[in-house]
């Protein structure tokens, strides 16, 4: 694969979900060698170092049950504005998350700077509910939706447009734990979707191959994958905020991400949902680590 300028960007945020820990998810992805796995491998990696995560004065709280609204529109907007910067500078944004809610600003910076964005979406969930479908209030299970431009406005409407993203670019792998609500929307605009149905009946090079070849026939500019760890099996990647069995395994992961190194398709990633409280020995961490080793090309070398 080619030799990237890569600007890793953390994200400690929190406040799209209502477990702790899941702010140091960037922390225990550093400590767990994530700089040093790419540098080795031949790529020039800058630390940017951390957004800062503040809380607001519970009295600023918008009149809403979107839990922690304020805090990310706020941290959304800072991000986005971080993510723009870096690809206008022409490097590769390797963000560590934080709760899946800071896609909201990862797909508004990048969305700028392409035409015809694509998205692969590798999570348990299809992170597509809107206030009015969601069980939880927690905004994690909202960016999707978000970026297609449903959900609250000033969500929608970071950076003053809206959508970010077209339905038809999107690619969802692993979804197993879907709400009522996110199955109507995902008829409703023909979202791709490979379960984990598809996996076990296909296998993940054949789903891997379908999506890519998906987004090729989309013409996409560019492609981000979006990887929640919690889309791996809890087995392997136990520190999240919310697991569901049945998920994808350490093996197909692996495959999955040096099929997208062999490809050279994707544009920008980001890991997310890694939370070291509910971890065994920071293994989430170190499986993301490694799975980050094969996305940039370490079968490769
Ligand atoms: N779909 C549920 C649960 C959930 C979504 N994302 C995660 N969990 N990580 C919700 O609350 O929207
Ligand atoms: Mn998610
Ligand atoms: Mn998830």
């Amino acid at each position: 694969m080619n030799k990237l300028a890569i600007s890793v960007i953390g994200v400690p945020m929190d406040f799209g979900q209502s477990r702790r820990g899941v702010d140091m998810g960037p922390s225990a992805m550093r400590y767990a060698g994530a700089i040093q796995r790419l540098e080795a491998l031949g790529h020039e990696v800058k630390d940017e170092g951390d957004i800062t995560v503040e809380k607001f004065n519970t009295e600023d709280q918008l009149n809403t049950n979107l839990r922690n609204l304020n805090e990310v529109i706020e941290i959304s907007t800072k991000l986005a504005d971080k993510i723009s910067e870096v690809v206008a500078a022409k490097r590769f944004p390797l963000v560590l998350g934080g709760d899946h809610s800071i896609a909201i600003g990862t797909l508004a910076g990048l969305s700028k700077n392409y035409e015809n964005l694509g998205v692969i979406w590798y999570d348990a969930h299809a992170d597509m509910n809107t206030e009015e479908t969601s069980p939880s209030g927690n905004i994690h299970g909202m960016p999707l939706a978000v970026s297609m431009g449903l959900g609250h406005d000033a969500l929608v409407n970071i950076h003053d447009y809206a959508p970010k993203v077209k339905p038809e670019n999107i690619v969802i792998i692993g979804a197993r734990s879907v709400d009522p609500g996110e199955r109507q929307l995902i008829k409703e605009k023909g979202i791709k979707v490979f379960t984990m149905h598809e996996i076990d009946k296909l296998g993940m090079t054949e789903v891997m191959n379908q999506a890519m070849w998906y987004l090729r026939d989309r013409e996409v500019d560019g492609v981000h994958l979006s990887l929640d760890l919690d889309g791996l099996d809890p087995l392997y990647t136990p520190g999240v905020g919310t697991p569901v069995p049945g998920g994808i395994n350490y093996r197909e992961s692996h495959l999955a991400m040096e099929m997208l190194a062999s490809s050279n398709l994707i544009t920008s990633t980001e890991f997310v949902e890694v939370n070291p409280i509910l971890d065994e020995k920071n293994k989430t961490a170190d499986v993301a680590v490694g799975l980050m080793g094969s996305l940039f090309g370490e079968s490769l070398v």
